[in-house]
């Protein structure tokens, strides 16, 4: 099976990012991935004229932590959208399943709670060099194709 690469997106099927207010809640843990995430994130929503000022960039210890963390800034910033990134990376323990299976559940949770959308950028890889791939490497950056989801769910809620 090919692996699709997202990040080479088509930019004129990109609405409008101006004038959006959004937040990015970032995982701490395994850092070297999340903060090239969150990078990736950042420079696309100013690449689509999201201005500065309404980025708003909190940070958890883990990405368990991503749950909660979406819920204190969509209280503290009301943005139109959030991107929760996160990397969690198999490791000796059951750790590696819990915690994807409890993130995954818990942000799909606030998709139906919150009135805004609570994008889903975080890696559930193998191993870190997986992870790099998916991180501004051979397999584009998942915080860039975050910040394109995020910017075409605001986009369908205000049409
Ligand atoms: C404990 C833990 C482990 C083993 N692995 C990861 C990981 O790969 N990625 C990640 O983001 N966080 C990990 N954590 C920390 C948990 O997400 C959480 O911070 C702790 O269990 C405390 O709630």
């Amino acid at each position: 099976m090919a692996t699709k690469n997202l990040s080479d997106y088509d930019i004129s099927k990109v609405p409008s990012a101006t004038g959006i207010k959004v937040a990015i809640v970032v995982a701490e843990w395994n850092f070297d991935i999340t903060s090239a995430l969150r990078d990736g994130a950042v420079e696309t929503l100013l690449k689509h004229g999201v201005n500065e000022k309404d980025i708003f960039v909190e940070y958890v210890p883990g990405s368990f932590e991503l749950i909660h963390g979406s819920k204190v800034v969509y209280e503290k910033y009301s943005p139109d959208g959030i991107i929760a990134i996160g990397a969690v990376i198999r490791g000796e323990t059951p750790h590696f399943d819990f915690i994807s299976q409890g993130v995954t559940y818990g942000i799909a949770r606030l998709n139906v709670e919150l009135d805004v959308p609570v994008i889903f950028s975080v890696l559930t890889t193998n191993n870190k060099e997986q992870a790099f791939d998916r991180a501004g490497g051979r397999l584009g950056n998942k915080g860039t194709e975050g910040a394109i989801t995020l910017i075409k769910m605001i986009s369908l809620a205000k049409k």
